[in-house]
């Protein structure tokens, strides 16, 4: 079975989140067919969106895959609410986990429930830093590079919060 390497955003703004990520580190290790090749560190930002929130952690996590697209975001997303969440109205709420599929080897993928590359991800400084930390020279499908990408996203606030 041919493998990818994907990569997975990981977010959390209620109930601890460092410890939400590692859970759902855990938790995606704990995956037939899935395996870790890499982690970045932990950051933490300010919401993008309502700022009536907590600020939120996030992280990327790189896997090697077998699995599908879509049957990897429907195993993040039993994960997901696994660990609590609750899917509300709002659009842009606080949530314990959020696991999106950012990158999925070099493929673009557009079908009901799930966009890759990721809706949004190179305007997204907590996406593209952790990212660049763990694949420095990826190059993002329809993107170009992440490299050139990053020049173009201010930090808006984000810190590195552990290695
Ligand atoms: N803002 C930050 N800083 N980090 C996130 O993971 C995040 N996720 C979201 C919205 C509400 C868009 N804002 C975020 O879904």
């Amino acid at each position: 079975m041919t493998k990818i390497t994907a990569y997975i955003g990981l977010g959390s703004n209620l109930s601890s989140p460092e410890a939400q990520l590692q859970s759902a580190r855990l938790a995606i290790i704990e995956l037939d067919d899935c395996q870790e090749i890499s982690f970045s560190s932990l950051y933490r930002s300010p919401p993008m969106g309502p700022q009536d929130q907590p600020d939120y952690v996030n992280a990327v996590m790189g896997i090697e895959t077998s699995l599908a697209p879509i049957k990897l975001l429907r195993c993040l997303q039993k994960i997901e609410l696994e660990q609590g969440r609750v899917r509300k109205d709002e659009r842009w709420g606080a949530r314990t986990l959020d696991l999106d599929i950012l990158l999925y080897g070099p493929e673009v993928i557009n079908v009901t429930d799930l966009v890759v590359p990721h809706y949004g991800m190179t305007e997204r400084a907590f996406v593209l830093y952790p990212l660049q930390e763990i694949a420095a020279d990826i190059t993002i499908p329809n993107k170009g590079l992440l490299s050139e990408c990053i020049k173009n996203c201010p930090l808006d606030g984000l810190v590195r919060i552990s290695a």
